[in-house]
């Protein structure tokens, strides 16, 4: 049951799409105004558990960190950043109380939970907010009340779930056609390839530079019939330039955020000078989406929408590129300087709202205005996902989770944040494979791929600073092309098991702890995750590693992928050490379930959902079925499998 307290005016985020009834005195914790906005304070027991938050670094348990949803184009993912390109206000505590809360609101708010030992949450929200207080029978359930009060999440087609390639630099049509041709070569299997800034002329959207891309829609349609996608990067800014349309247009309609003087606000991103769109104005997300029509009629189907929290290099009011160092928070290092962002101003019904106040829905609404494009454009589901993001995105598309780099560190944190995502409603998400910033050694990548597998999004990016990072770069192919080619074999599950999920308001991805809530260590693992509703994932995180330890809450099917069979045993409830050699995956099924494997292939379009192998101990799997891209998604598409 959801019931919600109101602290002050905000905005509308967008972010409850359920009608939900006004509570008296919010229970829980201690209310008190401070500044422009309130103070709440719940104590802590102590075997309480903090779980959500999204996308926010340190563990799945979120005690003893502080978290500040302020959107942030940063790439130092240390476990202490605060903040990083998301707001994800949804947590669960769970222990003597447990109950679920929601702090709605765009503006900036702060969560110290048990920070510093204090044995309480304390959240600070610096201007209006209403708060969603979530009751239910456990963890899990509340989650799913949650999940089914902010409406059902993005559905991407089938497509979306293979294996993407990308990296900042692929420069021609050239180097997109070398890549698929290695892939290829290499007998790995490919989905799509992401084409980042490069392609653009002078890095302005809605256009490509035809020098190095002489024929994209030839292109795109080649790449197409050899089953491979091409997929687009846009960034939020519109550059100033006289005569290209698009600036013209967004001018000459008022549909770009304002400055101090009630000018288009100027600031400096990858193409110069730009505009930006002032996407909280609905007649200017309808302007926005429109223009992706210059990417469908080249044939495009998926798109990433990036540097939307907005990133700013530099502002009309601050030239100097640097980043902010004296808005009172150490550990802010990001590359804006605050003080931009109240610098510029929306135009909310009619009324003049400063960016300040709603800077953590800036990117949410890019989401949606591309995705309602898309949806007027293409008459099939599309590939879409955001660097920025709010609740509420998520029904309009996917994030990835930003600059990370290639350390075992960053694999493991991308392990604990799919759960808290998934919580947030962001089911289909994934991070840089191998890792965004520095130099992916063979085995982080190997390690990386191994846990990927089991993401919704699947992709290895990475910067144009560091060595090349497709797996076709590494000696020893065959252990990239066994990872890879199990991804294929899954399909059937992953993609199953995710649509299920987004039609029943449930999670893809899930902590031990929601499904084991009595089992006192399952409730504190960190390194292992419950993939769909069948199948628990165990990756190897720790460099030089020969395995690692597993932790069973119950017995169940061990299934070793080797790259030919799945090798499978029953094993008993407890720890043990499993041994998973580079080119190995270890997973297990559980107990009375089964999970259907396919026969594989290089890409979706070679793939038979319907052609599949039950594993596990169980003597049915539910399956949901469908062609991979009609609009029509629902229950009546599932068919029950029996042994
Ligand atoms: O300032 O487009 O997170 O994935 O490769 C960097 C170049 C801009 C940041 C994105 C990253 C992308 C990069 N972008």
């Amino acid at each position: 049951m959801l019931t919600k307290y109101c602290f002050g005016a905000h905005a509308e985020t967008g972010a409850v799409t359920a009608a939900v009834k006004e509570g008296e005195a919010l229970p829980y914790f201690s209310a008190v105004k401070e500044g422009t906005g309130t103070r709440f304070c719940c104590p802590l027991g102590e075997d309480d558990v903090v779980f959500g938050l999204g996308e926010t670094m340190r563990g799945i348990d979120k005690r003893g960190g502080r978290y500040v949803s302020f959107n942030t184009d940063n790439p130092h993912h240390e476990d202490d950043m605060p903040s990083l390109y998301g707001s994800h206000n949804f947590f669960i505590l769970d222990g003597e109380r447990t109950f679920g809360a929601f702090f709605d609101t765009p503006a900036r708010i702060i969560f110290e939970i048990d920070y510093e030992g204090s044995g309480k949450i304390d959240i600070l929200a610096e201007q209006g907010v209403t708060v969603y207080l979530v009751e239910g029978e456990n963890a899990n359930d509340i989650a799913r009340q949650f999940l089914a009060a902010i409406g059902r999440s993005y559905l991407p087609p089938l497509w979306a779930f293979g294996f993407g390639q990308s990296r900042w630099g692929y420069k021609t049509e050239k180097d997109v056609r070398k890549i698929a041709a290695r892939y290829k070569k290499a007998g790995m299997p490919l989905e799509y390839i992401c084409l980042d800034i490069d392609y653009m002329d002078r890095y302005i959207d809605f256009t490509v530079n035809k020098k190095r891309f002489p024929d994209m829609k030839g292109l795109v349609k080649e790449m197409k019939a050899r089953g491979v996608r091409l997929v687009p990067i846009v960034d939020a800014g519109i550059k100033i330039e006289p005569h290209n349309p698009v600036y013209e247009e967004g001018v000459k309609e008022g549909y770009f955020c304002k400055n101090l003087e009630g000018k288009d606000f100027q600031a400096a991103v990858w193409p110069g000078m730009t505009h930006f769109p002032d996407f909280l104005q609905a007649k200017a997300r309808e302007w926005f989406g429109r223009q992706y029509k210059f990417y469908t009629d080249l044939g495009f189907e998926g798109f990433w929408n990036d540097m939307n929290e907005p990133a700013i290099f530099y502002s009309e009011y601050n030239t100097s590129r640097l980043g902010d160092k004296s808005c009172g928070d150490p550990l802010y290092k990001g590359g804006a300087r605050l003080s931009d962002y109240k610098s510029f101003t929306h135009n909310v019904d009619g009324k003049m709202v400063s960016h300040w106040d709603v800077h953590n829905i800036f990117g949410a609404k890019m989401t949606e205005a591309s995705s309602e494009g898309l949806e007027k454009l293409l008459d099939k589901r599309f590939l879409l996902f955001s660097r920025s993001s709010y609740i509420g995105a998520h029904r309009y598309g996917g994030i990835w989770t930003g600059d990370n780099s290639s350390t075992f560190h960053m694999l493991r944190r991308n392990v604990t944040m799919m759960p808290g995502l998934n919580m947030c409603g962001f089911l289909f998400s994934g991070a840089d494979t191998g890792g965004f910033g520095g130099n992916c050694s063979r085995e982080l990548l190997l390690r990386w791929l191994a846990f990927s597998v089991f993401t919704p999004l699947m992709r290895d990016h990475t910067t144009i600073f560091t060595r090349h990072q497709e797996c076709f770069r590494y000696r020893g192919k065959r252990d990239f092309g066994s990872i890879l080619s199990l991804r294929y074999r899954l399909l059937p599950y992953i993609y199953s098991e995710f649509m299920k999920a987004a039609l029943s308001s449930d999670l893809y991805i899930r902590p031990l702890a929601f499904a084991y809530p009595k089992d006192a260590r399952a409730r504190h693992i960190e390194d292992e995750l419950l993939v769909g509703d069948s199948l628990l994932a165990a990756p190897v995180l720790e460099k030089g590693a020969k395995g690692r330890k597993v932790y069973l809450p119950e017995e169940m099917t061990e299934v070793r992928w080797n790259g030919k069979e799945f090798l499978t045993r029953e094993v008993p409830q407890g720890e043990r050490f499993v041994t998973v050699p580079l080119g190995e995956v270890v997973f297990y099924i559980r107990k009375g379930k089964c999970i259907p494997v396919g026969k594989g292939g290089m890409n979706t379009k070679e793939i038979d959902l319907s052609d599949v192998t039950l594993l596990g101990g169980g003597s049915e799997y539910t399956q949901y079925l469908d062609d991979g891209f009609t609009r029509e998604c629902s229950a009546k598409n599932l068919r029950v499998l029996s042994k």
